[in-house]
């Protein structure tokens, strides 16, 4: 059944430094790129499990893809399922994280982390490893493109994404996180050159756009909300990369509540903001 919960369409819930209200709740970010409701396919969406949930009949042949709503890790696994066209083949099990289930960290995954895959009799983690497993082991496009070039090139960024989150992550912590964080948005802008077939990091939509999405948005949203910056301000082919991806609704489906993240990150990283 179609549900329309509000936290479902958010590629759809905020515009160009505009405020506007969708389903009643209010919300006021600024960003520098609209984005259609028409992007928006309504899908339910499963309520989190809690400390009081019964755990699903684990190891009983269902694949399980183990998220957080709000964890950017396993949003990158949550978009390549969903890219893949595998709704029906790997069922979406979400966590409330801040209360979580003990069975989780007893029975699924003794790391006690998001995401996590159940599949075939065993559980893996780690959401880079997860989105090359997800494309190696299952049915739908393939995430990683087959030209070498490209291939190689993948390789690298994906290498570096880590390096990406942590210098942006740092620079919010230090004095004038603009200028701070600038070389590492730089990074983008310059990959985003590499090829000219289409405005993706690989020209084609691919598991390298999956794995810096979920912290591209989160660092749009808070950039702009917290220090009335642009990050695509001078960065043109980052602006068109942010356009474009949401137009995929295997990525806008993943999407939550902007002013949730941006909460998230006061409370975590800007807790003198
Ligand atoms: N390197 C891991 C990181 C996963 C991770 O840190 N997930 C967080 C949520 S965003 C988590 O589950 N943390 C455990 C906790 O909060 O105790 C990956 O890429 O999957």
């Amino acid at each position: 059944m179609v549900s329309r919960s509000k936290s479902e369409c958010f590629a759809g819930a905020y515009k160009s430094e505009a405020s506007l209200n969708v389903d009643a709740i209010p919300i006021h970010i600024e960003v520098s790129h609209s984005f259609s409701m028409e992007t928006c396919v309504q899908q339910a969406r499963p309520p989190p499990l809690t400390s009081t949930s019964d755990p699903p009949p684990i190891f009983d042949g269902t694949t399980r893809l183990y998220i957080s709503y709000v964890c950017p890790f396993a949003q990158r696994v949550y978009i390549a399922r969903n890219y893949k066209g595998l709704q029906d083949k790997i069922e979406l099990v979400p966590i409330d994280l801040q209360n979580r289930p003990a069975w989780y960290k007893e029975k699924v995954y003794p790391e006690n982390k998001v995401p996590s895959l159940e599949h075939n009799g065993k559980v893996l983690g780690e959401s880079l490893d997860l989105l090359r497993y997800v494309d190696a082991n299952f049915e739908g496009p393939s995430l990683v493109p087959s030209d070498p070039a490209k291939k190689e090139f993948g390789e690298q960024l994906i290498s570096h994404v880590d390096t990406f989150t942590r210098e942006v992550y740092t620079s919010l912590k230090e004095g004038d996180p603009i200028q701070k964080a600038s070389p590492a948005f730089d990074y983008l802008e310059n990959a985003l050159g590499k090829f000219d077939d289409g405005p993706f990091f690989l020209g084609h939509f691919s598991w390298v756009d999956i794995a810096y999405v979920p912290f591209v948005e989160r660092f749009h949203l808070v950039f702009s909300d917290v220090f009335k910056h642009d990050i695509t301000e001078g960065r043109p082919k980052l602006a068109a990369w942010i356009e474009e991806i949401n137009k995929i609704d295997a990525y806008t489906q993943t999407r939550v509540d902007p002013k949730e993240l941006v909460d998230i990150f006061k409370k975590r990283f800007l807790a003198q903001q």
